[in-house]
């Protein structure tokens, strides 16, 4: 059977309507787009990943850049309902949105903001040392120091905000704790984690 064949089956042919999974646009690799992952599975947002290599081919940026419009950064970026979406952390308030897990009460809002910008920080100071690993040039005097003074630091924070409660927030699942579960599978300071992502989201369930 020839392809033009194959292609003309319509059972083959998924034809294009607004309740097509989303498409993520990233690399294959957890970074800014493991969040996001996490809480679509847990919101029920169905989704393919479109990973390409690092770094992404010149005909790969082209399209992030029609997809997008960022001169920037167009990555991770989620194609929903046929529209693009970029910017990570606006990403991912929109799929917590979608997926029930952002409360609707303004201080609770503000509480979810205060743990994503808490994990952020802890990222931000992570990577610096993660990049020297993943590139093969791990700094062991660095990787000593994230393990023993910036993470219990971050995560004393953390700690705190959480108190005795299982969740971060109105102690109800929210963005917040799937967040905190990126920090779980980040090389270099944690286990990591040997599952998929919608394995992760069942297994890690506080
Ligand atoms: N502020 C942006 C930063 C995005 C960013 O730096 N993306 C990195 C990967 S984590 C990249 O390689 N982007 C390449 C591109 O978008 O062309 C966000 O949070 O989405």
């Amino acid at each position: 059977m020839s392809d033009l064949v194959k292609l003309a089956d319509p059972r083959s042919v998924r034809p294009y309507t607004t309740e097509m999974p989303a498409e993520l646009h990233y690399y294959g690799a957890q970074g800014r787009a493991q969040p996001i992952r996490y809480t679509m599975c847990e919101g029920g947002i169905e989704w393919d990943d479109a990973c390409a290599p690092f770094p992404a081919p010149d005909d790969v940026k082209a399209k992030w850049l029609e997809l997008g419009k960022n001169t920037t950064t167009n990555v991770p970026m989620l194609v929903m309902d046929g529209r693009a979406y970029t910017q990570s952390s606006a990403v991912l308030r929109l799929v917590a949105r979608k997926g029930g897990l952002m409360p609707t009460d303004i201080g609770q809002q503000y509480e979810v903001d205060n743990v994503l910008a808490a994990v952020e920080d802890y990222r931000t100071a992570a990577y610096r040392v993660i990049l020297g690993v993943l590139g093969g040039a791990p700094d062991a005097a660095k990787i000593a120091h994230l393990k023993e003074v910036v993470l219990p630091q971050h995560f004393a924070n953390l700690e705190r905000l959480l108190g005795a409660d299982d969740y971060f927030v109105a102690n109800t699942l929210s963005v917040a704790q799937r967040v905190l579960l990126r920090l779980a599978g980040m090389r270099g300071v944690g286990p990591g984690l040997l599952c998929t992502p919608r394995e992760a989201s069942q297994l890690l369930r506080p």
